[in-house]
């Protein structure tokens, strides 16, 4: 039976990154608010970045083993105590169910199998161990951490399809640097949305950053260029750019998005220096087209995944990193500002397939 899904899975368009249907734009976080509206995700976020004492850091495995991902190997290495083709045959639907994606989930099972018929493990938990190095192996490559280098200000354009997590994300970074005591400033580069501009202020107010803004309807690329402006007269050392959200498949925004970039380059021919996509974790196979296209319309230098706690599957930390071997700078285990960490392939993989290793 599993050879039979297997084999489905295999041609089943969902899983192959190329021609992968759209699914349905995620919800617009807050994008329905009203400009009086409760903002969507101050209220457990920003709040937290004031808490004196720090919260208890609660670690990638607790974080991770509720993810389908985490729960379908577990279940999986309990069902099938010993060495067997039907095990591998069911790590294979568990990978592919997890959007590990058919490309790395193929190269892993005909490297784990060849090994398993040369009599390599000695049984399901030494074949469980050559798993996790496998995961870590390709999860390797891309955990490069953000560096800002001696550049100032350091320009970071956060982009992303609608509600996957970008000004929350902003949010968090602008409490990293902060704490390092590098002197941020925030650009409310997200002029579509009405309450987007206050979203953003309303975490520089909670972190004493300033935010350069205009009013809703303004060209964004004119508010991050002022804000650019601004942060190199004032010697700021990290400048963050909010956008909206958009579609990848809608060219007339991706162009937008474009133009951004091209003003930058007018005042720092290097600027930005990271334009940052954000991911939602959530989103499986989708992801890899929205990278895609943003990839040729902007240009992507690194990637940041959010959701990853709570229901997201989590394999597509994988796909992103054989398809595109862009640098994961960072991912989301919560909403707290603490739970946006920097990339670390070890904890990631034994949050999701924990055991001696
Ligand atoms: N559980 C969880 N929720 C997150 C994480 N990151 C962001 N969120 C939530 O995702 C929702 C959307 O976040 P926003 O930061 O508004 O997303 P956005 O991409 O700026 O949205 P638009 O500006 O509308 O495109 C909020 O409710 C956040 O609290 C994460 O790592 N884990
Ligand atoms: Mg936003």
């Amino acid at each position: 039976m599993p050879n039979l899904w297997n084999k489905l899975a295999r041609r089943n368009p969902r899983d192959d990154a190329q021609t992968a249907p759209e699914a349905p734009p995620p919800p617009a976080q807050g994008g329905a608010a009203l400009p009086d509206a409760p903002l969507p995700n101050v209220a457990s976020g920003p709040d937290d970045l004031m808490t004196a004492e720090p919260q208890p850091r609660r670690g990638w495995r607790e974080r991770l083993s509720g993810s389908g991902f985490a729960r379908g190997l577990s279940s999986l290495f309990s069902r099938n105590p010993v060495l067997s083709d039907d095990l591998l045959d069911d790590l294979e639907v568990t990978l592919l169910s997890a959007d590990v994606g058919v490309s790395a989930t193929g190269e892993m099972i005909d490297d784990l199998r060849r090994r398993m018929h040369k009599r390599e493990f000695a049984d399901a938990a030494a074949l469980r161990d050559a798993l996790r190095e496998r995961l870590v192996a390709l999860l390797q490559p891309v955990a490069q951490p953000l560096a800002t280098g001696g550049r100032r200000p350091f320009v970071l354009l956060v982009v992303g399809v609608n509600g996957v997590g970008k000004t929350t994300t902003i949010g968090k970074l602008a409490r990293r640097f902060h704490d390092e005591h590098r002197d941020v400033l925030l650009a409310a580069g997200d002029t579509f949305r009405a309450a987007a501009v206050a979203q953003l202020q309303e975490w520089g107010a909670r972190l004493g950053i300033p935010v350069c803004a205009q009013g809703q309807g303004a060209d964004s690329a004119s508010v991050i260029f002022d804000a650019l402006q601004m942060a190199v007269a004032h010697r700021n050392d990290v400048l963050i750019a909010d956008t909206a959200g958009r579609l990848h498949t809608r060219s007339g925004l991706m162009d937008e998005l474009a133009k951004v970039k091209r003003v930058m380059g007018k005042l720092d021919p290097e600027a930005p220096h990271e334009v940052l996509m954000v991911i939602d974790g959530t989103n499986g196979q989708n992801a890899i087209n929205q990278v895609r296209q943003f990839i040729s319309t902007v240009g992507v230098t690194g990637l940041a995944v959010t959701k990853l706690d709570g229901t997201a599957k989590g394999g597509v930390v994988f796909a992103l990193a054989r398809e595109f071997a862009l640098p994961i700078r960072y991912v989301g285990l919560g909403e707290r500002a603490e739970d946006l960490r920097t990339f670390d392939p070890r904890a990631f993989v034994d949050g999701l397939l924990p055991g001696a290793a």
